[in-house]
């Protein structure tokens, strides 16, 4: 599961949260979400470094994976946080080198940016993680919102494939929403495990609002795929949100009640019996 934004909803992750998640859920990734912008990192950087360093002790301390995420949205040139990047990941791999359980994601949705510009900021950020952590693998964002190039024209597959991030364990980045995101999606996302190492790091079974109506069935159709091709995913999101892509209803986490499933929101009942129904590896 990844956590909604941190500077609204840390309240969702607590050693409880993370217990049920974890024990109940059965969940093997936690995606620790830290925008950048909109009250963000960028407001105290110190604070959500803290909080990140936090996260990933507790993530570890239950045998989950831990996906670092530099949630970048708008502005959508990842260029515009490149300094902060440096600064943050440098901190980051730093710290955690030893462990085997972290991926760094370095830019969640670039937008507004064609392949080009994303790779370049890849390829200035990566040296910063690989001069402490030689071998994490690195996720890296796809253009128009990590859509493999779906939702623009920024640049699909084939313009990444041609042009691949210049360093090693690196994987491209896919996001759908199932409500939102239909054939012309799917066929991107098919078409482009025959050719890049993909993860989907963030999907949702509604639209991309991360609101609206569930489409279950697209997105069980999705998930299969993902099983098929061997495609690790992470949903959106772990909080109590009002939205309907929040697993909990509204006060589940004031209420601290994580292991009552009768506080789940039907996206909730639906993710959380995905999770805990997969097979162990
Ligand atoms: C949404 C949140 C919403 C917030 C908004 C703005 O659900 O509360 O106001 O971001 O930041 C994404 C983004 C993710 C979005 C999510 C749902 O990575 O930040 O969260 N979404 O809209 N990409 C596609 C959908």
């Amino acid at each position: 599961m990844s956590t909604h934004g941190l500077q609204w909803y840390a309240n969702c992750v607590t050693p409880a949260s993370l217990d049920v998640l974890a024990h109940q859920w059965r969940a093997d990734v936690l995606r620790i979400s830290m925008y950048v912008q909109e009250g963000g990192y960028e407001t105290d950087p110190r604070r959500f470094t803290d909080l990140v360093h936090h996260y990933i002790e507790q993530a570890t301390a239950r045998g989950l994976y831990a996906i670092v995420d530099w949630h970048l949205l708008d502005p959508g040139d990842p260029h515009y946080n490149l300094a902060r990047a440096r600064t943050f990941f440098a901190e980051i791999a730093e710290r955690h080198a030893a462990k085997d359980n972290v991926l760094y994601e370095i830019a969640n949705e670039p937008n507004g940016v064609p392949w080009s510009v994303i790779r370049d900021y890849a390829e200035q950020v990566i040296p910063v993680i690989r001069a402490r952590d030689a071998d994490a693998v690195v996720l890296v964002g796809t253009p128009d919102w990590s859509s493999l190039g779906a939702s623009g024209s920024g640049g699909g597959a084939d313009v990444i494939a041609a042009d691949p991030v210049r360093a090693g364990n690196v994987m491209y980045v896919f996001h759908f929403y199932a409500a939102s995101h239909g054939d012309y999606y799917y066929d991107t996302l098919a078409r482009a495990a025959d050719r890049l190492p993909l993860f989907v790091t963030e999907f949702g079974t509604q639209e991309y609002t991360g609101d609206g109506p569930n489409d279950f069935a697209m997105a069980q159709r999705y998930l299969d795929l993902l099983a098929s091709r061997k495609i690790s995913w992470v949903n959106w999101n772990f909080s109590d949100d009002f939205r309907s892509g929040a697993v909990f209803t509204t006060g589940t986490c004031a209420s601290g009640d994580y292991g009552d499933t009768a506080r789940l929101k039907p996206a909730g009942v639906w993710i959380r019996d995905r999770i805990s129904s997969h097979d162990d590896f």
